[in-house]
């Protein structure tokens, strides 16, 4: 009998002492792996909090992007017109008469110089650019004045040669 509780009680002590040795282990682990994951839910956390940052800042721009866009195309409408410059037997030449436009429109009058020298001149609006033979010059203003002006040549004798149009800047309805 006595010989059985010894072992008995010797068989608890080595499985007392495995335990111990198992539990420090096991905490050891625990410990380990619960800082390693506290360390990569930190990481984890910083990337997402950066990319997120990236993220909205990406989409703030685009919205502001968006916002300026609409701006422009609900506030100011670009009107483009186009038109070529020339001289013939009758005269000198703008191919358009008559420009409308409302006020605060952005407009965009491509000239070509089809034929010989002449300039495009728009005192009101402070505009004269030479037209160089066969190369579209693009003429960008917003219309700001209200009322009816003249675009013509600056070269000499071209204005009253028939060289001039009428921009109309309308009062917006
Ligand atoms: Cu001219």
């Amino acid at each position: 009998m006595s010989e059985e509780i010894k072992e008995g009680v010797e068989s608890k002590d080595m499985l007392w002492g495995y335990d111990k040795k198992l539990l420090a282990f096991v905490i050891i682990l625990v410990l380990v792996a619960g800082s390693m994951f506290y360390i990569g839910a930190k990481y984890e956390k910083n990337k997402l909090s950066r990319l997120g940052l990236l993220k909205n800042g990406t989409e703030q721009v685009k919205k502001q992007k968006k916002n300026k866009t609409e701006e422009v195309a609900t506030i100011n409408p670009i009107k483009e017109f186009s038109m070529t410059s020339y001289y013939d037997a009758t005269g000198k030449w703008f191919s358009l008469k008559e420009i409308v436009v409302n006020k605060g429109d952005m407009v965009r009058i491509k000239v070509t110089n089809t034929k010989g020298t002449h300039d495009f001149t728009l005192d009101e609006y402070n505009i004269k650019t030479m037209t160089p033979l066969d190369k579209e010059v693009v003429v960008d203003f917003t219309a700001d004045k209200v009322g009816e002006f003249e675009y013509y040549c600056s070269v000499p004798g071209h204005r009253q040669g028939g060289q001039f149009g009428k921009l109309i800047v309308k009062e917006k309805e």
